[in-house]
């Protein structure tokens, strides 16, 4: 048997891409540079992976900003006003990533979506009619080569056609079929150039076949391995699935001519039964998703080899992850602040390696499996998490009504109108302002102990009373205290709740140079004392204006954390929701009036088959959401906010949490939310954001004034209020400021012509 991975992390052990990409883009290093630190962190990664016995280790998973940019500027899917700018490919690249700003130009950035279901975001690509589909990059060769000159077995890795389409935004009325051909033969030709490089196997993923697949998209998935498994030569094809299951198509693939393919076992659990049912074909090599990519715990071997056997498959299996390591943080070698019993369970990306090392020995059931196994009976049989019977007692009180908020919302519409009194298109923040260096100074200085809590939080309040000040000079309505005192949304509460472990060096990236460090949940959740209420109180006492209380919502905790796993999903999150129930019930006992509570993750966790979306799902995490605002009073305003997903398909889900405000991003991309907001008459009010803040780009005032309109034409006025689209933490003061100062001004033009045309 053998072992390889889908892909692996490529920020590094200390997150030194991230570090080298944002010097770059300060003009404080030189493209060589950067280049430089690349091949090292490639260098690096492979003989990580060699080192841990790992066979056929994937060359291509690395990306200075995303994968699927990667492949879209490989493929020449980069549209002409990037291309315009005569920038380098590697600045033309990023330009596309992030927008571009100078004296040459000033593009947009494209958009940017969630990954399937994780916290990964990716850059959208975009096919008009000037898309000119060939293969244009050497990115994959040339790292194949690199790979070889240091004695690496290499798998190429590229993501596959299939998946390109269904995640591409269509222009110009055109479809994915009119990129069918050109999609083959640029495929080829990559094919062309591994087979002359004497590549042993190409891995082609399809994360996409985990979504519905109908019969329109199971004809264009057909015509396209067609054509391109014509011309595979002797390079080895896996199609590699992940994130899911492949039912709709797996019947068919098993007759094709893929010499490989790669099934998630974890997430996707009706492989096995697809597998067991159908058969795998015994000239085919089955790459078995056993190891979870997605989690960070240890893998249960007994479990694994009994699941493997259970497939009775005949044919080779190569021993795999079910997803990339992309989405677990380097290695839990560093973490030796965890808890000892907690931190024997962690297995992060390096400690996955030796775990598929581990269980093939384990497979072969020689010396090494035998001793491997037997410490990882052990490791199983003492596992405890923490029990505390106050949080079982209350869940189990819980009744229907404690779901429920009074009156219902157009009632307390009404109400709030009259209370609040807030002018038409009332102006706001998402919550967080830049975390400027002395914030991130201070707060290390206070985990290093260099300073006491009370100075620590004499600087935070410091900045407070400041961000107070400039937001009634700018002339905003409804003010934030800034989150000077959050490193992350989720983190930060996690440390303040009982339940969670957290990590020195667990970051996992979110997109382009950003990083999260996600909690993780060992034991049962629970809220020992107030979280914000002092900060929000005391921003609350500097102004006349409302301030918003600002928490994170439980799905969104719990989505963006390392969850336990021996209990359902459904029950850490209410324990979650009753920790927050809490907080919000506290924020509102001490004056604060309107209390945000977001949910950007609310999409994101949705299945991606439509059919297990309520049952396995929004069955839960609606009532989630509303066991925690249920008990305010109707005076008590409620907004919640989402960004970079879809959002049409749930709109009914999203007025079903029965918030009365929500804030979400739709500067980027196009109109379609906007319509479907429309379309469906929406019912809560809504602050689709006017400014894009994951660019650094400035928007000028008549370029929000422009947007402002269009959205007061197509929706209720009544309902609107004007936002950026997501909080304001990774923006530089200066972009922030003046990008705000333009929106309050553009909205203010609009009030005065609103009140002109009446
Ligand atoms: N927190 C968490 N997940 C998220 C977001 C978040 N996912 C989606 C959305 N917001 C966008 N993602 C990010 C992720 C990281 C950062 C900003 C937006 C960020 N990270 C700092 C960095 O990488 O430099 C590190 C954090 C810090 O030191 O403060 O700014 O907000 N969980
Ligand atoms: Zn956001």
């Amino acid at each position: 048997m053998s072992t390889t991975i889908i892909g692996f992390p490529r920020i590094g052990h200390h997150r030194e891409l991230k570090f080298a990409t944002e010097h770059y883009w300060k003009h404080e290093i030189d493209q060589k540079a950067l280049l430089k630190v690349g091949r090292q962190l490639r260098k690096t990664h492979w003989l990580a992976q060699k080192k841990a016995g790992i066979d056929l280790i994937p060359v291509g998973d690395f990306s200075f900003y995303d994968n699927l940019l990667d492949v879209a500027n490989v493929l020449n899917i980069v549209p002409s006003r990037y291309k315009q700018l005569k920038l380098s490919k590697l600045d033309e690249y990023f330009a596309q990533a992030q927008g571009y700003q100078s004296n040459q130009g000033n593009v947009r950035a494209l958009p940017l979506k969630k990954w399937f279901n994780t916290n990964y975001h990716y850059i959208v690509p975009e096919f008009s009619d000037e898309t000119n589909i060939k293969l244009v990059g050497d990115k994959l060769f040339n790292e194949v080569d690199e790979a070889k000159a240091l004695g690496i077995n290499p798998k190429a890795v590229i993501i596959g056609p299939y998946t390109i389409l269904k995640l591409g935004r269509f222009v110009d009325g055109k479809q994915p079929v009119d990129f069918v051909k050109p999609l083959i033969e640029a495929y080829s030709k990559v094919l062309d150039r591994l087979n002359q490089q004497n590549v042993s196997w190409l891995q082609i993923d399809e994360p996409a076949l985990s979504f519905d697949v109908d019969s329109e998209d199971h004809q264009l998935f057909d015509k396209l391995y067609d054509g391109i498994l014509r011309r595979k030569g002797n390079v080895k094809v896996v199609l590699q699935n992940y994130f899911g299951d492949i039912r709709d198509v797996y019947t068919d693939v098993i007759k094709k001519p893929f010499d490989g393919i790669g099934l998630d076992l974890v997430e996707g659990d009706e492989n096995i039964h697809l597998i067991q049912q159908h058969g795998f074909p015994s000239d085919k090599v089955l790459f078995a998703g056993v190891v979870n990519g997605r989690n960070v715990w240890r893998n249960n071997y007994d479990q694994t080899i009994e699941l493997l056997r259970s497939l009775n498959v005949k044919s080779p299996v190569v021993l795999n992850t079910s997803t990339s390591l992309l989405f677990v943080p380097y290695t839990a070698e560093d973490e030796d602040e965890v808890a000892p019993d907690v931190r024997q369970h962690l297995a992060f990306a390096i400690q996955k390696l030796n775990e598929l090392h581990e269980l093939d020995h384990v497979l072969q059931d020689d010396d090494e499996g035998k001793r491997a196994l037997a410490a990882n009976e052990k490791l199983f049989h003492d596992v405890k998490h923490p029990y505390r019977p106050a949080v079982h007692h209350r869940i189990n009180q819980l009744q229907p009504q404690d779901y429920i908020r009074k009156p219902e919302r157009s009632e307390r519409e009404k109400i709030q109108k009259k209370t609040f009194d807030l002018p038409i298109l009332p102006t706001t923040t998402i919550g967080s302002f830049p975390q400027t260096k002395d914030v991130r100074a201070n707060r290390h200085k206070f985990n290093q102990g260099k300073i006491t809590k009370e100075e620590y939080d004499q600087f935070n309040r410091n900045k407070i009373k400041r961000i107070i000040k400039w937001q009634e000079d700018v002339g905003l309505d409804v003010l934030v205290h800034g989150e000077y005192e959050r490193n992350d949304m989720v983190e930060y509460f996690g440390d303040n709740l009982d339940g969670f472990a957290f990590t020195k060096n667990g970051w996992v990236q979110s997109y382009g140079t950003r990083g999260v460090k996600p909690p993780i949940i060992w034991g049962d959740v629970q809220r020992t004392h107030p979280i914000t209420v002092a900060s929000s109180v005391y921003a609350n006492s500097l102004t006349d204006h409302y301030v918003k209380g600002m928490i994170t919502g439980p799905v969104t905790i719990f989505n963006w954390s390392f969850s336990r796993e021996d209990i359902p999903q459904k029950e850490v999150v209410t324990q979650i929701s009753l920790a927050l129930r809490d907080e919000v019930l506290d924020l509102e006992k001490h004056g604060i009036k309107i209390i945000q509570i977001d949910e950007p993750a609310l999409r994101e966790g949705l299945p991606l088959r439509k059919s297990d979306w309520y049952v396995k799902y929004l069955n839960w995490a609606v009532p989630a959401f509303r066991l925690v605002h249920s008990g305010v009073k109707p005076t008590t305003q409620i907004h919640t906010h989402m960004c970079y997903s879809r959002f049409g398909d749930i709109l009914d889900a999203i007025d079903d949490l029965d918030a009365d405000v929500i804030s979400f991003e739709a500067s980027r991309g196009d109109f379609t939310l906007i319509n479907e907001l429309a379309e469906n008459h929406f019912q809560t009010e809504m602050g689709p954001g006017v400014y894009d803040i994951h660019s650094p780009r400035i928007p000028s005032e008549e370029e929000v004034q422009d947007l402002i309109t269009k959205l007061v034409h197509k929706l209720p006025v009544k309902k609107l209020w004007v936002n950026p689209d997501c909080g304001l933490k990774t923006r530089t003061e200066k972009q922030a400021f003046e990008s705000l100062k333009n929106i309050v001004e553009a909205t203010k033009r609009v009030r005065k012509e609103l009140s002109e045309n009446v």
